[in-house]
């Protein structure tokens, strides 16, 4: 049975890397459910955050920053990931960085001209603007490059403006019935949070150290009574990059895992026993198989 009060549609977060986008979904949901960093292409896969309010359930999908770097097979999975979802959503929210348009974001504007949704731009970072007076021309510099259905400057990270930003939303979502249960945030597994939330602590640690070409694998998950068991490896693609994430005498492994195990054990409301390796797997980032072997599979 249909129950026409019912609303639900699906919204992408897209953009270049970097601008916020995961910020502003857990900044909208409440909750820190995507993973953020300094560093471009933190974000992998797409990650759905559901938010139901009342009638209105919103499916956004965070999405990796669409990048022109070199094609090698992870950054054509990533490119892939935040591209094959403008054509099935319901509204695109493309998201830049106030006063620094760049050759990326045209190249992300030109997708839109397939697209049949509205698609609206948000500003962000707009805290780090010297004035408010910035806003207005700035606000017109950037409505020429497409018929945006709307424009909404925002501080992702302070919440300036988010709410305007979901009630400016709420009429563009269509009639239908939720797809999820009221009270579910994710489509994602616990196992895939954890694997997310230990990629951070490594790009948070590590900053400029880390290559690109890391990840984590889950080998094991396993809930007792009182206690979830989780064993992951870390994949690099040489001795060096493996050198440089265990630290001295394994320190920054160590506080790797420390900052994971207590953001996953918040996250779960348990206790966690995490145990981390670091693996060398040479070329896996540039290898179609290997990819889809740890989870970047279509
Ligand atoms: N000052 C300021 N910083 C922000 C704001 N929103 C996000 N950031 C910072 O910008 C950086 C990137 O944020 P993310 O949310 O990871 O960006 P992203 O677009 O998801 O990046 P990718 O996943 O790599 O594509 C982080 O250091 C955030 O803290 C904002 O409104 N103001
Ligand atoms: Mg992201």
């Amino acid at each position: 049975m249909t129950d026409l009060n019912q609303r639900c549609g699906y919204v992408a977060i897209v953009g270049r890397p970097n601008v916020g986008k995961s910020t502003l979904l857990n900044h909208i949901l409440g909750m820190k459910l995507s993973i953020t960093s300094r560093k471009p292409q933190t974000t992998r896969h797409q990650i759905l955050g559901v938010k139901t309010t009342d009638n209105i359930q919103t499916i956004y999908v965070d999405t990796p920053g669409i990048h022109q770097r070199r094609g090698t097979a992870i950054n054509k999975y990533m490119n892939r990931a935040a591209t094959s979802v403008l054509n099935d959503v319901d509204v695109i929210l493309f998201v830049v960085q106030a006063k620094n348009w760049t050759e990326e974001d045209r190249a992300i504007v030109e997708k839109f001209k397939t697209v049949s949704c509205p698609v609206v731009l948000v500003i962000n970072k707009i805290d780090k603007l010297a004035s408010k007076k910035e806003l207005l021309p700035l606000i017109d510099e950037l409505s020429v490059h497409y018929d945006f259905s709307e424009i909404i400057p925002v501080s992702a990270l302070s919440g300036i403006n988010v709410e305007t930003l979901e009630q400016k939303l709420a009429p563009l979502i269509p009639e239908g019935e939720h797809v999820y249960p009221d009270d579910q945030v994710t489509d994602r597994s616990m196992r895939f949070l954890a694997s997310e939330i230990i990629r951070e602590k490594l790009i948070r640690e590590l900053g400029q150290e880390l290559p690109y070409t890391s990840t984590v694998s889950i080998d094991k998950y396993e809930e007792d009574e009182d206690i979830v068991h989780i064993h992951a490896t870390i994949y690099v693609e040489s001795a060096g990059q493996k050198a440089i994430i265990i630290g001295k005498k394994g320190s920054r492994l160590k506080s790797i895992g420390t900052k994971a195990r207590e953001d996953i054990s918040k996250m779960i409301e348990t206790k966690v026993y995490l145990n981390l390796w670091v693996k060398v797997r040479e070329g896996w980032s540039n290898d179609e198989r290997a990819l889809r072997g740890l989870g970047y599979g279509e």
